[in-house]
């Protein structure tokens, strides 16, 4: 998400009549399909920002090595995507940062006057990657954010105390089995500190892991943070979405977080797919006016999906939902 202002409105589609959900899905879901670029196994988990007169985006996209790959796309609505057949070129200065493994789970944050990049990188095993650009043309990697092993590195859209602000999760090199999420703060993108505990599994839709979704949106009530809940069930892990509120200038503080989720794998395209039963947010797109609200999630780690919600009815079923301990 950004709070930049795009000269188009986002992508939208009004709540179906009838339903009581506060998050709907698109009707005409997935918007982009496995297969989107001549060599994909699957785009999904993908990032997408206002850009110019429309959007950009860095997508996951597996190729049919099952090599997982970051390229940039462009769409002048949102919905529509013309994604780059070749992968991102990371630039980097320093040789032994450049030599790129690999890179999944990309975030996109545009903060004062450029988009920065955040993903899960491969460094000896996963962390997390930083790189920013002005043009989803050129972009300039910089240091890793945090020792091996990290992943859902999620930056702030503006500085909090004058500094860089990051939810992390550190993990294992595996299919890690546990994870809460963490807030460190950096004057310059190189040296991460204060770190802070900000939550960790619940029960439930979120007993196992949790990660930080899209970027956090500003709200009155404070950050506005989608978050993925992992359960393990007898067939293996299971992906959801639900949300919190952090506290805008101490944003390891939570304010709420809902105890049902908003959304889990219920459609074909969410429970069928490489990796079955996982809905997965990593981009939102907030209108400030309308209080609109979409939501760009990955589906069954195999296609790309969007899901819509309106601010206000959203945060009154947090706070609505929500019981700390
Ligand atoms: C996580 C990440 C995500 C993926 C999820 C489900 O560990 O790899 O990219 O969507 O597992 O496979």
């Amino acid at each position: 998400m950004s709070t930049q202002t795009s000269p188009h409105t986002i992508p939208w589609e009004e709540k179906p009549a009838g339903s009581e959900d506060v998050i709907w899905r698109y009707s005409q879901n997935p918007i982009i399909k496995r297969d989107a670029i001549k060599n994909s196994n699957s785009i999904f988990n993908s990032a997408v920002v206002p850009f110019k007169d429309g959007y950009a985006g860095v997508f996951r996209c597996d190729d049919k090595r099952r090599e997982m790959g970051l390229h940039a796309g462009f769409s002048k609505d949102g919905v529509d995507w013309k994604i780059d057949e070749e992968p991102i070129r990371f630039q980097c200065s320093e040789e032994e940062i450049a030599d790129f493994e690999y890179g999944y789970d990309p975030r996109v944050c545009f903060i004062e006057d450029r988009y920065y990049v955040t993903w899960c990188n491969g460094y000896h095993g996963p962390t997390i990657g930083i790189a920013y650009t002005f043009d989803f043309k050129n972009f300039i990697q910089v240091e890793n954010a945090f020792l091996p092993y990290n992943r859902n590195g999620v930056l702030f859209p503006r500085k909090i105390n004058g500094n860089f602000a990051m939810l992390s999760r550190p993990s294992d090199t595996g299919h890690t089995a546990f994870g809460d999420i963490f807030y460190s703060d950096s004057p310059d993108l190189t040296y991460w500190g204060k770190h802070r505990f900000v939550m960790g599994p619940r029960g439930w839709w979120q007993s196992t892991k949790i990660g930080a979704g899209p970027v956090p949106i500003e709200t009155e009530e404070g950050w506005l943070l989608f978050y993925h809940g992992v359960l393990t069930s007898c067939n293996g892990y299971v992906y959801s979405f639900g949300a919190a509120i952090l506290d805008l200038e101490k944003p390891w503080i939570v304010k709420y977080r809902t105890e049902p989720y908003l959304l889990s794998p219920q459609k074909d395209y969410e429970c069928m797919g490489d990796v079955p039963n996982v809905v997965f947010p990593c981009a939102a797109l907030h209108e400030k006016e309308s209080g609109r609200i979409a939501i760009y999630y990955g589906c069954a780690d195999t296609v790309t999906g969007m899901c819509f919600a309106q601010e206000k009815p959203l945060i009154e079923f947090i706070k609505n939902n929500s019981k700390l301990k």
